[in-house]
C-alpha cells in the first residue's frame, strides 16, 4: 500500500489571505447563510445573520488558529495550562471581530443588507460560564494569553446551564434558570476524538511482588466520559489563536440496553442522567464553599480530563514524561482544580511507572496556584470519608504527600504540634476534612495572590506556616483586565477620541495610555472627553427608562456599584449612605445638592440569606425614594436586574463614580474597580485589594480613599469591636438604621430588615458603622468637587491614562516570566 498522502489544511497555507473587503464579506455571508444554515436571505431571521456572520469571522479565525497550532507544535515551546472551573466570557462576536480589526468592513457588508451590526451583536447570548471576578479573571487572562504570544489552552467545563438569570419580584431576587446553547453554539467545535473515560469510586489494589515496589491499582466502580469542546480564542490583531476546551459529561454506556428491554424506560437511562448531571449546571456561589458531592465530581472530572489531556499530548510530541515540567506549566486557578496535584501524582506513579520522589519533582515543577480569596467560608475542604468514597487512590497520595510534608517541617523547620496541625493537609478539628488549598500550596513551585496586598496577607493569615516552611514560594501577580474588551469595544467613543489625541500607539502597549496625561489641562480636549462620557451615560439612562421606567438625569454624578452581592463587599453601607443623603435632602431643601443617581447591580448566590436581604433593601428604598417628590432630581436610586458582562461593558463606560468599598483585607483585587477607573470613572474606596495599587498608580489626588485600614479591621475585630457606641453618637447613621427598622422602605413587613440592622448594633463585623462617618464625609467631598466639572473631569482624565499597568497583558507577562518560563522570551 502507498503512503498517505500528506494532506495540507486549507486557509493556514492557502497562498492568497482571505479577502476582508465589505463585497467579499457580504458575499460570505449570505452563501453562508444559503449553503450552512439553509435559509433564503429574504426569509432569513436576525439569529440568521447573527449565525452566518458569525460562520463568516469563524472561517478566518480558524485560518490563524491552524497556523498558531502548527507554530507551537513546530518550535516545541512550553505550553501553559490554565485550569479554571469558571470561564465568565460573555459573547465573543464583537471580540473576535475587533481582533481581527473587521468592525467596519463588517458593519459596511450587513448594511448593504439593511442588517445593523450592533442589532446583531446583542442577539448573542453571553456565555456565563462563571460567578463574577474569578471566572471574569480567566476570561480576560485568556484574550491576553493569546494576545501576547503565551501557546496557553484553557481548559474547564461546558456547563449546559451557566451563572442564573436574576429577576426582581417585588424587590426580591427570583433565580431563573440560564440557556445560553438554546440556539447552538456556533463558536465550538465538539471533538469526538478527544474524549477520556473518567472513574470514580470503586477500589485500590495493592499489588506486591518481592524484591519491588508495591503497586497500586484502582479500579473505579464507575466511569463516565469527557468529551472535549472548543473554542478559539483570538488574541488582539489576530496573530495568535488559543483554546478553551471544555469538557462535557457523558455516560459511557448512553442506554442500559437490558433494562429498556424488560421495559424499564426511566431505569435505562439512569446512568446517563447521572453522568450528563456533572456538566449541567454552574454551582452559583462565589465566595462560599459548595460542599456538595456534586461539586467535587466536576472538579475532579474536569482536572483529570485536562491532565489525561496534557499527558497524551506531550506523549506525543516527547519520549516520556520525564520533560513534563519544561514543556508544560499548568496554572490551578484557585483551588477547584487543586485535586490535579494528587491526580497527576497518579498518573506518574501508578500508572507511568514514577518512582515517588521523582514524581514529586515533576508534579512540584509543574504547577502553579493563585490563590483568590482569604475569606474561611471559601476555603474548600471536603469530608475525609466523601474523599474517600469518591476518590480512593487520591485520598492515599494525599496522606502521603502529607506525611512528607510534615516530616519535612518537623525534621527541617522543627516545627511544633500547634504549626504542623496548620499546614496539615488535613484538618483535624472539624470532622476529618482534606484541606484543598495546603495541597495547592505543597504541590505547586508557586502560589500568587491577586493584589500586592493581599499576597502580603496571605503570608500572615491563611498561609503563614505554610510560608516559614517554604518562604520562597509565595509571590504577587496583580490582577488585570484586558483592555481590548473593557475599552476598545466597550468604549469606542472614548477609544476614539484618545486615537485622535495622542496616536493609536496605546492599542498595542496600554501604557502608551499615559500620553493622554497631560491632556487633563487641555480645556478642548477636557470638553471632548466630557462629551463621551455624556454619551455613555445617555445610552445606559435610555437602557434603564426602557427596562425600569425610571427616567435619569444623565447630568447627575452616576455613582455605580455593579458586582457579586456580598457583605464584606458592603452594599449595605452604601444604601444607608443613600438614605441618609435622602433625610438630608428631605431635612434641608434649601441646601445646593450635587445631583445623584445610585445605581446597583449583581447577583445574590441562592443561599446567602443576607445578601437577597441586601437586593431587597436596595429596591424597597429605591421605590420609596425615586417616588417621592420631596427630593425631584436630586437623587434617584436604580438596582438593575441581571448583571452579567454585557450589561457591565454599558455601565463601566457610564460611570461617574466607581464605588470599590469593600471592609479593608476582603476584596483579595477586585477587577472592576481598574474596568471603572480605565474608563474614566473617580473611584470612592477602602485601602483593599487593588485599590491599593491604584492610588499609587492614579495618585492621591485622584482618587477617594477613606476608612479603616486592614491591620485596623483586624484590630478592631480582636477587641470585640460593635456598632452601638457608634450608632449612638452618630445622628446621621442613626437616623439612617431607624428609617429601616420601623418600616419607611417596608411598610407590608416592618421586620424584613430586622436581622441586618441588628447585627450592627451587635456586632458590626464588617466595619459599617466603624466606616460610615468617613464614608459620608468622601462623598460630600465628591459633591462639592463634582460641582467644579473641569477639575473633576480632569482627574477623570488623569484615571484613564494611567490605568495602563492594569491591563491583563501587565499581569499574563508577569507570569510567564515568574510562574510559567513560558511565551515570547521565555524559551529555556
Ligand atoms: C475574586 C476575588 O473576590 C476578587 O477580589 C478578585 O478580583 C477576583 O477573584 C479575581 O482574582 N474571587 C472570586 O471570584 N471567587 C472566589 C472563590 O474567590
Ligand atoms: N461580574 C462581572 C460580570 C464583571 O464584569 C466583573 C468585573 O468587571 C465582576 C463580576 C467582578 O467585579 P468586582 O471586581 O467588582 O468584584
Amino acid at each position: 500500500m502507498s503512503a498517505t498522502p500528506k494532506i495540507e489544511p486549507m486557509g493556514a497555507k492557502v497562498p492568497e489571505p482571505r479577502q476582508n473587503d465589505p463585497d467579499t464579506l457580504a458575499r460570505q455571508i449570505v452563501e453562508k447563510l444559503t449553503y450552512s444554515i439553509g435559509k433564503h436571505p429574504e426569509q432569513a431571521r436576525k439569529y440568521d445573520w447573527l449565525r452566518a456572520t458569525t460562520l463568516v469571522v469563524r472561517d478566518r479565525i480558524i485560518d490563524h488558529w491552524f497556523a498558531s497550532t502548527d507554530r507551537v507544535r513546530e518550535s516545541k515551546d512550553k505550553r501553559v495550562y490554565y485550569l479554571s472551573m469558571e470561564f465568565l466570557i460573555g459573547r465573543l462576536l464583537r471580540d473576535a471581530i475587533n481582533n481581527l480589526q473587521l468592525t467596519e468592513p463588517v458593519r459596511e457588508a450587513l448594511k448593504r443588507y439593511n442588517v445593523e451590526l450592533d442589532m446583531v451583536e446583542l442577539l448573542e447570548p453571553d456565555a456565563a460560564l462563571g460567578n463574577g471576578g474569578l471566572g471574569r479573571l480567566a476570561a480576560c487572562f485568556m484574550e491576553s494569553m493569546a494576545s501576547t504570544g503565551v501557546p496557553g489552552v484553557g481548559y474547564g467545563i461546558r456547563y449546559v446551564h451557566g451563572f442564573f438569570r436574576q429577576e426582581i419580584a417585588d424587590g426580591a431576587q427570583v433565580e431563573l434558570p440560564e440557556t445560553w446553547l438554546m440556539h447552538g453554539n456556533p463558536w465550538e467545535f465538539e471533538r469526538r476524538d478527544s474524549s477520556y473515560e473518567i472513574g470514580f469510586g470503586g477500589k485500590v489494589i495493592t499489588q506486591s511482588e518481592p524484591g519491588k515496589p508495591q503497586r497500586h491499582v484502582w479500579r473505579p466502580s464507575e466511569r463516565v466520559l469527557a468529551v472535549a469542546f472548543d473554542t478559539p480564542i483570538v488574541g488582539w490583531r489576530g496573530s495568535q489563536v488559543n483554546t478553551l476546551r471544555l469538557w462535557s459529561a457523558q455516560a459511557v454506556d448512553p442506554i442500559l440496553l437490558d433494562a429498556f428491554n424488560d421495559g424499564d424506560h426511566i431505569g435505562a437511562l439512569v446512568e446517563s442522567n447521572k453522568a450528563e448531571a456533572i456538566t449541567r449546571v454552574l454551582y452559583p456561589a462565589d465566595s462560599h464553599q459548595a460542599g456538595q458531592e456534586l461539586r467535587l465530581r466536576q472538579e475532579y472530572f474536569f482536572s483529570a480530563a485536562s491532565l489525561q489531556d496534557i499527558i497524551r499530548r506531550h506523549l506525543s510530541e516527547n519520549e516520556s514524561l520525564d520533560n513534563l515540567a519544561d514543556k508544560v506549566a499548568i496554572q490551578l486557578n484557585d483551588t477547584h482544580p487543586a485535586v490535579s496535584v494528587a491526580e497527576l501524582m497518579r498518573l506518574l506513579v501508578d500508572v507511568h511507572g514514577y518512582v515517588w520522589s521523582k514524581a514529586w519533582t515533576i508534579t512540584r515543577a509543574t504547577f502553579g496556584y493563585t490563590n483568590h480569596t482569604l475569606l474561611p467560608e471559601a476555603l474548600e475542604h471536603w469530608p475525609i470519608s466523601l474523599f474517600e468514597r469518591l476518590l480512593p487512590r487520591q485520598m492515599q497520595i494525599i496522606y502521603q504527600i502529607n506525611a512528607d510534608v510534615i516530616r519535612e517541617a518537623a525534621q527541617d523547620k522543627g516545627f511544633n504540634d500547634q504549626q504542623i496541625a496548620a499546614i496539615s493537609l488535613i484538618d483535624e478539628g472539624h470532622g476529618r476534612r482534606v484541606r484543598m488549598g495546603q495541597l495547592a500550596f505543597v504541590g505547586s513551585h508557586a502560589v500568587n495572590g491577586v493584589s500586592a496586598l493581599h499576597t502580603e496577607l496571605m503570608k500572615e493569615t491563611v498561609f503563614n506556616n505554610l510560608h516559614e516552611l517554604y518562604p520562597d514560594r509565595i509571590q504577587n501577580k496583580t490582577n488585570g483586565v484586558t483592555p481590548r474588551r473593557w475599552l476598545m469595544e466597550c468604549n469606542p467613543g472614548l477609544t476614539g477620541l484618545l486615537k485622535e489625541a495622542i496616536g493609536p500607539a496605546f492599542l498595542d502597549d496600554t501604557e502608551k495610555l499615559a500620553d493622554a496625561d497631560k491632556l487633563a489641562d487641555d480645556s478642548a480636549f477636557r470638553d471632548r472627553f466630557t462629551a463621551v462620557k455624556r454619551e455613555n451615560k445617555a445610552r445606559l439612562a435610555d437602557i434603564i427608562s426602557d427596562r425600569l421606567a425610571i427616567t435619569l438625569n444623565p447630568d447627575a454624578i452616576f455613582d455605580i456599584q455593579v458586582k457579586r452581592i456580598h457583605e464584606y463587599k458592603r452594599q449595605f453601607l452604601n444604601i444607608i449612605e443613600a438614605i441618609a443623603l435622602y433625610n438630608q435632602i428631605r431635612a434641608h431643601p434649601e441646601k445646593n445638592w450635587t445631583p445623584r443617581v445610585k445605581i446597583f447591580a449583581g447577583k445574590a448566590a441562592p443561599s446567602y440569606v443576607q445578601a437577597k436581604e441586601i437586593i431587597h433593601l436596595a429596591n424597597d428604598v429605591a421605590r420609596v425614594v425615586n417616588s417621592d417628590p420631596a427630593v425631584r432630581d436630586l437623587l434617584k436610586i436604580v438596582f438593575i436586574p441581571n448583571y452579567n458582562v454585557s450589561l457591565a461593558e454599558i455601565i463601566m463606560p457610564a460611570a461617574d463614580l466607581s464605588e470599590q468599598i469593600s471592609t479593608a483585607g476582603l476584596e483579595a483585587s477586585g477587577t472592576g474597580n481598574m474596568k471603572f477607573a480605565l474608563n474614566g470613572a473617580l473611584t470612592i474606596g477602602t485601602l483593599d485589594g487593588a485599590n491599593v495599587e491604584m492610588l499609587e498608580h492614579v495618585g492621591e489626588d485622584n482618587i477617594f480613599i477613606f476608612g479603616l485600614k486592614a491591620d485596623e479591621v483586624a484590630q478592631r475585630r480582636r477587641e470585640a469591636h460593635s456598632g452601638r457606641s457608634i450608632i449612638d453618637r452618630t445622628p446621621l447613621l442613626r437616623e439612617a438604621l431607624d428609617a429601616i427598622s420601623s418600616g419607611v422602605f417596608a411598610p407590608d413587613n416592618p421586620a424584613r430588615y430586622h436581622t441586618l440592622v441588628s447585627n450592627l448594633y451587635n456586632n458590626d463585623w464588617w466595619m459599617i458603622c466603624a466606616d460610615f462617618e468617613a464614608y459620608w464625609n468622601a462623598q460630600r467631598s465628591l459633591d462639592a468637587l463634582f460641582l467644579n466639572q473641569s477639575e473633576w473631569q480632569s482627574k477623570a482624565i488623569h484615571n484613564t491614562a494611567r490605568m495602563g499597568w492594569f491591563s491583563s497583558d501587565r499581569s499574563i507577562r508577569e507570569y510567564s516570566k515568574d510562574i510559567w518560563q513560558a511565551g515570547p522570551g521565555q524559551r529555556p
